[in-house]
């Protein structure tokens, strides 16, 4: 286990449930300095950089690099294929959509950017990524997701249980960016129960109250990307701290 990862756990295990900031370079318009410096001094614990349309490196190398130039905390990536590699950060979610219908998200992208992690030393964090719930979001239709609703926890929780067999040592709960509907506290109840390792949760979610909920319901980590973009850190601020309460 590397340096990222290992801070992950033991914040996860002094604040039960962290948050996390995700960076769109194709989306993010606002001002990262600005937000940067909040979201530290609030107490995200790392910014993951990437989306389901990211086509190029030079445009997310741009991002990182600042973000780099800004911020102390770790940079994650969060690829949608092997363009979502870049040499400028620490670590990436080395992640296969489980439940995608194509053998590209479930294994092929990852053969293709498997060599340039191991050339620009990134830190790999194995993770399961699983697109739940009933928004139709961007996630959905690029990675060809067979949707798990949330009337269905139970095979979320059989997903998510054979990604902890199969030695991935994060689950991701995926309701996809900007999803009009967040992952159902009653779903992150059932697939926490049934594992051993960190649950992350994100898409869609908007207020502390979620956020909150969530926590409570087991989930290690949340991340937030969209209302950064559309509201600036403010309302992050008031999320991060309903996460620290409950
Ligand atoms: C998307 O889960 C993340 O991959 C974040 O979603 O943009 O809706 O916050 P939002």
């Amino acid at each position: 286990m590397g340096p990222v990862e290992s801070s992950l756990l033991s914040a996860i295990k002094e604040q039960g449930c962290i948050h996390l900031s995700l960076i769109d370079p194709e989306k993010f318009t606002g001002r990262l300095s600005r937000s940067l410096e909040d979201l530290q001094s609030w107490g995200t614990a790392a910014i993951m950089v990437g989306g389901s349309t990211v086509r190029s490196v030079d445009q997310l190398d741009g991002t990182v690099k600042k973000i780099k130039e800004l911020t102390n905390l770790p940079v994650i990536l969060f690829p949608n294929g092997p363009a979502g590699v870049s040499r400028f950060a620490d670590a990436i979610f080395f992640m296969s959509l489980l439940n995608s219908s194509t053998p590209r998200f479930l294994i092929r992208a990852q053969a293709k950017g498997a060599p340039s992690v191991k050339r620009f030393k990134l830190e790999p964090i194995p993770l399961g990524y699983l697109v739940v719930g009933d928004s139709k979001t961007a996630v959905s239709a690029v990675g060809r997701a067979n949707r798990i609703p949330y009337s269905k926890p139970e095979l979320a929780a059989a997903y998510a249980l054979a990604a902890q067999y199969l030695g991935m040592r994060f689950v991701y709960l995926e309701a996809g960016s900007g999803a009009e509907h967040p992952v159902e506290a009653s779903m992150v109840h059932r697939v926490s129960s049934d594992l051993d390792i960190p649950i992350i949760v994100g898409g869609g979610i908007r207020t502390p109250d979620q956020a909150r909920a969530l926590a409570k319901a087991g989930a290690s980590a949340i991340v937030t990307g969209t209302l950064l973009e559309q509201q600036g850190p403010g309302p992050v601020k008031n999320i991060v701290s309903a996460m620290r309460r409950a």
